[in-house]
């Protein structure tokens, strides 16, 4: 784990991206989704400190990051360091148990504010458990109407269907790629693809993030 075997260096970009929310909303299983390309076997998950997926998004090869907790999230003891040089911020719920979309208000986006350091970053909130629709309690609007209050991307998925999984990386990720800012705190590989990248930008990112 947490090695690129052989490929380290042929990506364009390196990314870190990690995972907020109460214990139990889907984060491990929404990462082991995404990495294997597969359902089989959710279980309650012990944290897995951080998965790396390489993949081409737009025509550039990206490293991805993506950041677990071990479960420290039950005692709310995350610490500055899990925060630290995330260009990317997965905020997630549980569509079914409407506390854990209620904290991501009262705990997590205070908690956010706290300690990234990273202003540019992207944030982007996804709902989990879709596949249980009839037990929803979080609607769809309440959903965008709160991602929009924090100024953050929006999704509903499930981990254990895989339905809109990748897209949450994916969307995540492209809007990354549009920050210039972002793109120069990563990777010291990122330099040299720096001045490339500034021909291609073209739109500044919609509001701010992590304001
Ligand atoms: N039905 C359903 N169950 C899920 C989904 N994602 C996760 N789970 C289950 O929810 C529980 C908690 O998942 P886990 O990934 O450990 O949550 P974490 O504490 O946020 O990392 C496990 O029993 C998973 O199997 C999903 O999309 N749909
Ligand atoms: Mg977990």
């Amino acid at each position: 784990m947490g090695s690129s075997s052989g490929q380290g260096n042929s990506y364009d970009f390196s990314f870190k991206i990690l995972l907020i929310g109460d214990s139990g909303v889907g984060k491990s299983s929404l990462i082991v989704s995404f990495i294997s390309n597969s359902v089989e076997n959710l279980s309650p998950t012990i944290g897995v400190d951080f998965k790396i997926k390489l993949l081409t998004i737009g025509g550039k090869r990206l490293k991805l990051t993506i950041w677990d907790t071990a479960g420290q999230e039950r005692f709310r003891t995350l610490t500055s360091s899990y925060y630290r040089g995330a260009q990317g911020i997965i905020l997630v719920y549980d569509v079914t148990r409407r506390e854990t979309f209620t904290n991501l208000s009262d705990v997590w986006t205070k908690e956010l504010e706290l300690y990234s350091n990273n202003q540019d970053c992207i944030k982007m909130l996804v709902g989990n458990k879709v596949d249980r629709d009839s037990e929803r309690t979080v609607t769809r609007e309440e959903g965008a109407a709160l991602a929009k209050d924090h100024g953050c991307l929006y999704l509903e998925c499930s981990a254990k269907t895989r339905e809109n999984v990748e897209q949450c990386f994916e969307e995540l990720t492209l809007k990354i790629m549009e920050v210039p800012s972002l793109l120069e705190e990563g990777s010291a590989l990122v330099k040299k693809n720096n001045l490339k990248q500034k021909q291609e930008y073209q739109a500044p990112p919609s509001g701010g993030c992590c304001s």
